[in-house]
């Protein structure tokens, strides 16, 4: 764990970080002050300048905090990705069997929405915060319970919700086996069978599974769920994304080969999000590793942090966040924020890059993909194949001004043909394909994206892709 409490300046990395970060120890809070990004290339907002490279960052929200007028202004100024840290849980949503209650989770996706936020689903299966009516099922009964609770409360955000927390913490700490739960209890498919169902009630969230102490590439528990989600890939079990929560502390320290563990992940085929971080102390260099980590993997689509003010943290104790009790930026902000406008404009998600060793350098502008100011980038993934077909997502990204319609253009390498294709307009011929916005999502807000799908006859490709805004 990181114990020096100063800032680094922005272009500080690897070897030489620890260097300047000693000597610049001496120098204390008047660097951080003094410390300063190029004029023209910096972002004054942790969303706005995480939006840069199209990813975002995020809090945790509490209802209950939203008429506390400090908490509203920081958490509305500077984030874009908001999670409800208690109230989309099972025992807030489902409180008596088949009775959903949805008061407090809507106050917090209104207030996201109206806010132009995007929000994430946390969470749908979960040993913990169980109401105690689902605490007393076991087996066929809990098994059913479950599949219900999914259906109810994702039919409730149907086409609404970013990303879904459909699985929370099912491993074991330690052993890399699965935890003991009554829900494990009702079988070891528990977690595909969620996932299927959430695929079902809403096609068009992303499914993760989110953990803590998976951020190690050493731990058991990490190569745990690796295993899994690997598993999970190979026979067509649908996830889209998996969360790493991110609680740092002195029994759970942060370490640098969490970038080894994000590209691994990513390499699998899925999306990877840091969810619920927070750092014992709030080290600015800790903060400031975390979030080149996720800027080093171009599949990790965000950064979602664990409260607005240390008073807010479920660990306040350990003043694990970016602003003080009082709503100052702490140097930790400093640090993330100088971190997130160190990349500037460039494209994301893309292709993932070969592993390389670590450090990696920040992800860099690549030649006429890069999203110039109220300009758009697209990256295509491939989301299922099978002998002689494939299935793939592309991501329209708005820059920094909303799209008001896009057209998104490629040539196939190898005589690929599109058979069906969602969310767009299709036309091109030949090898080359144009697909414009469909009537009814041609409107993407400043920093956000928008999506559509395609099946497709041939080998499953990955073209450069060309983004015009109409
Ligand atoms: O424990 C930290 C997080 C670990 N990952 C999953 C997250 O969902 C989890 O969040 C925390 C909330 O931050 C706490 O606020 O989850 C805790 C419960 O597991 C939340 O604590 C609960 C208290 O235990 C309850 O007594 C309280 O009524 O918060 C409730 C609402 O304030």
């Amino acid at each position: 764990m990181d114990s020096n409490a100063t800032d680094r300046p922005r272009r500080s990395r690897g070897p030489a970080r620890a260097l300047l970060a000693g000597a610049l120890g001496v120098i204390g809070a008047i660097a951080a002050v003094s410390l300063s990004v190029p004029a023209g290339a910096a972002e004054s907002t942790l969303g706005a300048a995480a939006a840069q490279s199209g990813r975002y960052f995020g809090t945790a929200i509490a209802a209950n905090k939203l008429s506390d007028s400090t908490y509203v202004s920081i958490a509305n100024r500077e984030f874009n990705m908001i999670t409800a840290e208690n109230e989309m849980k099972i025992d807030a949503t489902e409180p008596n069997q088949g009775q959903f209650n949805f008061t407090q989770a809507d106050r917090i996706y209104n207030w996201a929405v109206q806010n132009g936020k995007r929000v994430r689903g946390h969470t749908l299966a979960w040993h913990s915060q169980q109401p105690g009516w689902m605490q007393a099922l076991s087996g066929s009964a809990l098994r059913q319970a479950m599949i219900n609770h999914i259906n109810g409360v994702m039919s409730h955000y149907k086409g609404k919700i970013y990303a879904w927390d459909v699985v929370n913490e099912a491993f074991d700490d330690g052993s890399g086996g699965r935890r003991d739960s009554n829900l494990q209890r009702t079988g070891n498919d528990w977690i595909e069978v969620a996932f299927r169902t959430a695929r079902a009630a809403d096609p068009d969230a992303k499914l993760c599974y989110n953990d803590y102490n998976i951020e190690n590439w050493t731990w058991a528990k990490t190569q745990g769920v690796y295993n899994m989600v690997r598993d999970f890939k190979q026979r067509g079990v649908p996830i889209d994304c998996v969360g790493f929560q991110a609680h740092f502390n002195s029994g759970s320290p942060y370490n640098s080969n969490f970038r080894t563990t994000l590209q691994s992940f990513a390499a699998l085929g899925v999306d990877v999000q840091i969810t619920e971080l927070d750092i014992e102390g709030a080290s600015p260099q800790t903060y400031a590793a975390v979030v080149n980590d996720c800027l080093a993997v171009p599949r990790c689509n965000g950064i979602t942090v664990w409260g607005v003010r240390d008073s807010d943290s479920w660990r306040s104790y350990q003043n694990p966040l970016l602003f003080d009790g009082n709503g100052n930026k702490k140097s930790a902000y400093n640090a993330v924020l100088n971190a997130l406008n160190s990349v500037g404009p460039t494209t994301s998600p893309s292709p993932t890059p070969p592993v390389s060793p670590s450090p990696t350098p920040p992800v860099s502008p690549s030649p006429g993909t890069s999203p110039q100011p109220g300009g758009c980038s697209a990256t295509i993934r491939t989301v299922n194949s099978w002998p002689g077909g494939f299935q793939s997502e592309v991501t329209v990204q708005a820059g920094s001004a909303a799209l008001n319609g896009w057209t998104v253009s490629w040539s196939w390498p190898g005589g690929q043909s599109i058979t069906q294709l969602w969310n767009g307009t299709v036309s091109g011929s030949g090898s080359s394909v144009t697909v414009s916005n469909a009537p009814y999502n041609g409107t993407v807000p400043a920093g956000s994206s928008t999506t559509f799908g395609f099946t497709a006859n041939g080998s499953a490709a990955t073209p450069t892709l060309t983004c015009t805004r109409a």
